[in-house]
């Protein structure tokens, strides 16, 4: 037997070496005898010389494959004349164009890793992108090789008699020896990434939508059949995002068939496989008992993503994996707006960004801080990362900031047009905005290629006799790792001013021979620094900067409390009273942090006592946004503002400061609960939800205070709810509590939803994520818990996942317990599955930002992983990134 293994040492693979494909493919065929334990895959590939190739040997990739058989135009080839490596198949010599025949096995139920063929409970699925398809047979796996695959499936009838693959279905019939089989055509070329498989017995739920030119597609969703009752959300979802896409972009589907299918195990939220999404079933599955609103907001907008990527990844794809966020930014863009325009744009922003800069400005500042279209990398799998992801969005969102929605529109009309079918760039993507727009937008692409979080520091000066106000933006960009220096971005500055009763006062530069008819305008900063002088200003404007969150940069503006106190209360851009009510209370816990530090008594000032008192009876203010106006920012963001993170501080800081508006505002709060506690059937819609928010942050502070009867409250509101989300929300404040009954909800929690995966996994991440102090001896219980596997990613990352990313004065102990333990756990893993556990290690990911004793503690951790046998590319990578100087 001939196995090949996996690759032995790590290389680096650079965005400069990439060179055009030596050859194409134009059609595949694929032969699938489904088994779980050995799968015969026979593949066809009609092949030619790339014209813009170099010529030379033809060369495919294939790991962990056992070879049977290769065959060229028919004859087969001896072991001489093609040569192997772990992860490589080569011909020396083939002609112009030519057929190859390929048969090899693969052992689908020992595949931990998810990648490639495995089996998720009784379904057989595949996971391809990035480098998976190279487990299934030998191929040229790159994306800018694109080809129409035929597939035909065979298996067991009565095991899996719901056999799927991409496209439309061609044919299908019975064999005498029980098996059936059935035949898929995807006449659109695609890259290897984009195949998939599922053979399953499944239970199928059908929807049609009705395409605008007026073509029927069925809408298919599969699921095990006990979650029958779970699927009318994603559904919904699939039609709302069919039509956006349609009424937004101008896109329409293009396959007579469109499948979604729910696995639990996947090592990812989901899929954009053509015609046939694979998604993990948290990010399908929900019914009002047991989804959040947050997991049915999540999943509507996944389901858009997965959705949007038809077109922005499939039609239009890659070159190769530096363009990763050519579809990853651009379709998270469009799922950001998708969900804004489904529910409310402005608390889809606040969210957005809340969760760019707690995550992304945290690997900005890192050692795995990359640029959007990064140059280099080991392992693939790596960048799929919050920068890819979320910075990419932000600077497509800068685009069409900088070209107004139509010029915008304008822009990816030409790029889906001048680009359907082919394999490109993030330039070729910039020049078709350029091209629609009459635009140079040279400087603009530094975004793509300098890695590292903007400082705008802005400085204002008004001078009451020439009544007029000078606004001076400077910017500066840290060094990254490999980018000492930094050349100055384009920066949109959405920006308003605001007279002292709160109207918007008249926005007219000196250069202008009158005022914008807008209350807010976009300044483009160029150069390092630029001032801007705003003319015809009779009293000194309260300026507001940055509204809307118009660049992903970190704002250095010194306001005093009173300032951001009245900014909170007055600002015309929802997204800027937000913010500046964060700024606020960031300001005063940090300066409270420096106290509690010194030993000094806290203070807490007033005036954001009495701001917060408004915001909470403000009845004209969207519950959803009074809820997050309310919301503490959390202990890691806080850690990410100081030079040296003081986690005790910051955790005792915080719970006081809590305590104090629970005490303060115990009235309110109370009336606020029982107003938005009424008794309705449960519906997902932004005002029920932000109902339900604002209800939960008020019971929040309730138990904040301390007192025995809102237990009792918190107790009753579990008892009676009809829903996830208020049951939820209940146990998670249960559970901060010591006492009989926090340990009785969470038994009864549990002895009530066992049977169900994705309630289960919140059970384990409200514990993970819990107060008190046995956490972490709770945690290493529940390893040993029959509800949880360390085989299955989900688990894994409601369990130690959340623990170490979402317990800081835990995972933080002074011991290195908590360290040591994600060593361990992550060692172990990357035997299992080198992917989650990569992506575990994102936990020590600021570990150079504690004091001295936990940087040795965690340095010490890495050193032992670093230093452990066999690692993974995947951690190998990450680790010594972490550990170099
Ligand atoms: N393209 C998918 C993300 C994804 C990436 C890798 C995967 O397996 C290793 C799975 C999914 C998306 O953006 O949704
Ligand atoms: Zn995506």
């Amino acid at each position: 037997m001939n196995i090949a293994e996996a690759p032995a040492q790590p290389q680096i693979t650079r965005l400069d070496d990439y060179r055009a494909p030596d050859y194409l493919i134009d059609t595949v065929s694929l032969e699938f005898e489904l088994d779980a334990s050995e799968t015969r895959v026979t593949s066809k590939l009609k092949m030619r010389r790339n014209p813009e190739g170099q010529g030379g040997p033809c060369i495919l990739n294939g790991e962990y494959l056992t070879l049977v058989s290769i065959a060229l135009d028919g004859k087969t080839l001896t072991g001489n004349e093609y040569q192997r490596t772990t992860d490589t198949l080569l011909l020396p010599q083939v002609p112009a164009s030519f057929e190859l025949e390929i048969v090899t096995l693969i052992h689908p139920d020992q595949n931990t890793a998810l990648e490639g063929l495995y089996h998720s409970g009784a379904i057989l699925c595949t996971q391809c992108e990035a480098e998976g398809f190279r487990r299934i047979t030998y191929y040229p796996d790159r994306p800018d090789v694109m080809a129409v695959f035929t597939v035909t499936l065979i298996a067991d009838a009565k095991k899996w008699p719901m056999l799927l693959a991409n496209g439309n279905r061609q044919a299908s019939g019975e064999m005498e020896d029980g098996r059936h089989w059935v035949r898929w055509h995807d006449p659109h070329p695609k890259p290897s990434y984009l195949f998939a498989l599922v053979a399953g017995d499944l239970y199928c739920q059908q929807d049609q939508f009705t395409t605008m030119s007026g073509r029927q597609v069925l809408l298919e969703i599969y699921v095990d059949p006990e979650n029958h009752n779970k699927c009318d959300h994603a559904l919904n979802s699939l039609k709302q995002a069919m039509r956006w896409d349609e009424d937004v972009y101008g896109r329409e589907y293009d396959l007579d068939v469109f499948m979604i299918v729910a696995v639990n195990d996947f090592n990812m939220g989901a899929m954009e496989n053509k015609g046939l999404n694979i998604f993990n079933a948290a990010c399908v599955l929900a019914s009002p008992e047991t989804a959040t609103d947050a997991d049915f907001y999540t999943i509507q907008s996944i389901v858009g993503h997965e959705y949007f990527h038809n077109w922005s990844g499939n039609r239009v794809t890659c070159r190769d994996w530096f363009q990763l966020s050519l579809k990853e930014g651009f379709t998270v863009l469009r799922d950001q707006q998708f969900s804004a325009d489904m529910n409310s744009a402005a608390v889809q922003r606040i969210d957005d960004v809340d969760q760019l800069r707690s995550m992304q400005f945290a690997e900005d500042a890192g050692p795995m801080a990359h640029p959007v279209r990064p140059d280099s990398y080991i392992e693939i799998s790596n960048f799929y990362t919050v920068t890819i992801y979320e910075k990419g969005a932000e600077v497509v969102g800068m685009l069409k900031t900088l070209t107004g929605p139509e010029g915008f529109r304008k822009g990816t009309d030409l790029y889906f047009s001048r680009h359907d079918g082919q394999a490109v760039t993030t330039d070729d993507f910039v020049k078709a905005i350029e091209d629609a727009n009459q635009l140079d937008l040279t400087q603009f692409k530094r975004w793509y290629t300098q890695a590292g979080t903007p400082v705008l520091i802005v400085e204002a000066h008004y001078d009451a006799d020439k009544q007029v106000l000078e606004l001076t933006l400077r910017q500066s960009c840290p060094a990254t790792p490999g980018q000492p220096e930094k050349q100055p971005f384009v920066i949109p500055v959405a920006m308003g001013l605001l007279s002292s009763s709160g109207a918007s006062l008249p926005l007219q530069l000196d250069t202008e021979t009158s005022a914008v008819d807008a209350e807010t305008r976009v300044l483009t900063l160029t150069e390092q620094s630029q001032t801007f002088r705003f003319i015809h200003l009779t009293e000194e404007p309260v300026v507001s900067v940055l509204r809307g969150f118009s660049a992903p940069v970190k704002v250095k503006f010194e306001r005093d409390n009173e300032t951001l106190a009245f900014l909170m209360a007055h600002d015309r851009d929802s997204f800027n009273r937000w913010d500046a009510g964060q700024q606020l209370l960031i300001q005063i816990m940090l300066r409270m942090v420096e106290q509690y530090q010194s030993d000094k008594t806290l203070d807490l000032p007033e005036i954001l006592l009495d701001r917060l008192q408004h915001v909470l009876d403000d009845q004209s203010i969207d519950p959803a946004l009074v809820a997050r106006m309310l919301s503490l920012p959390s202990e890691n963001y806080l850690a990410a503002q100081m030079t040296i993170a003081d986690v005790d501080a910051i955790h005792a800081v915080r719970k006081y400061v809590k305590q104090q508006i629970a005490q303060r505002l115990k009235a309110g709060f109370n009336t606020r609960y029982q107003a938005l506690n009424q008794a309705q059937v449960y519906e997902f819609n932004a005002s029920q939800m932000a109902q339900r928010s604002l209800k939960n942050v008020c019971l929040g502070y309730l138990m904040a205070t301390g007192d025995p009867m809102q237990t009792q409250r918190c107790l009753k509101q579990m008892k009676q709810a009809d829903n996830m989300t208020d049951l939820l929300a209940g146990l998670r404040l249960m559970v901060d509590q010591p006492g009989p009954e926090r340990e009785h909800a969470l038994r009864a929690f549990y002895e009530q939803w066992q049977h169900d995966r994705q309630v289960v996994d919140k059970w384990l991440t409200v514990q993970a994520v819990s107060d008190l102090p046995d956490a972490l001896f709770r945690v290493k219980a529940l390893l040993k818990h029959p509800a949880f596997s360390m085989k299955n990613p989900n688990n894994v990352r409601a369990l130690i996942g959340q623990f170490c990313r979402n317990n800081p004065v835990h995972f933080h102990a002074k011991d290195g317990s908590g360290y040591r333990f994600l060593a361990e756990q992550i060692l172990l893993l990357d035997k299992l599955n080198p992917q989650v556990a990569a992506r575990q290690l994102g936990a020590f990911n600021s570990w150079r930002r504690y004091d001295a004793e936990r940087q040795a503690l965690m340095k010490k951790s890495l050193s032992d992983i670093a230093g452990a046998q066999d690692l993974s590319a995947d951690v190998y990578e990450i680790v010594n990134k972490y550990l170099a100087d």
